[in-house]
């Protein structure tokens, strides 16, 4: 497995006001020992930066492209057209119209122009990332056993709760 220092992902923001809302990715990604940086630019703001990023992504490195915005959120689809490499696009609810906005702006691309959208809010962040480790895992069996051991947890953390409600019905105690 890479250097967890060595960015396999790249993170993308609209807006710095977007970090917050996001963070879940990056979390995600630390969780897994996954390499990742995170960048501010704007499809609409800054739209030579974005065009850049993109071009130059894969020759330095960079495996997954994980892209979020709010409102007429375009950062995904920009910078799918101008790379080979997977975007995944989240989009970030917006104070006005509540995140169906972004949403249907990340999802909606024309055809052979693909963005993987995730759902809004904190566990479309967070599937954004783990989304991005499953496409990295691909080609990285230590990073594959891992996921596979995240998923054992996932059923042993359920099974022990559904364990405890039926132990608390058993008392009497809804
Ligand atoms: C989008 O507009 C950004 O991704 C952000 O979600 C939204 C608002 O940006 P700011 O006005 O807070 O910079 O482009």
């Amino acid at each position: 497995m890479s250097e967890p220092s060595v960015p396999r992902v790249g993170i993308v923001m609209g807006s710095q006001s977007d970090w917050p809302k996001i963070r879940a990715v990056a979390e995600a990604l630390a969780e897994f020992g996954v390499g990742y940086e995170a960048r501010v630019m704007s499809a609409h703001r800054s739209p030579g930066v974005v065009q850049q990023y993109a071009a130059t992504a894969a020759q330095r490195g960079l495996k997954v492209i994980i892209a979020a915005a709010g409102g007429a959120a375009h950062l995904a689809g920009t910078l799918a057209a101008h790379t080979v490499l997977p975007v995944i696009g989240i989009p970030v609810a917006s104070e006005l119209l509540g995140g169906l906005d972004s949403l249907l702006s990340t999802v909606q691309m024309p055809g052979d122009v693909p963005v993987a959208a995730v759902g809004v809010g904190p566990g479309g962040a967070r599937n954004a990332g783990l989304l991005a480790v499953q496409i990295l895992a691909l080609s990285d069996p230590e990073l594959s056993a891992k996921l596979v051991t995240f998923k054992r947890q996932l059923e042993a953390q359920v099974v022990a709760r559904d364990a405890a409600l039926q132990a608390s019905l058993q008392q009497g105690t809804p």
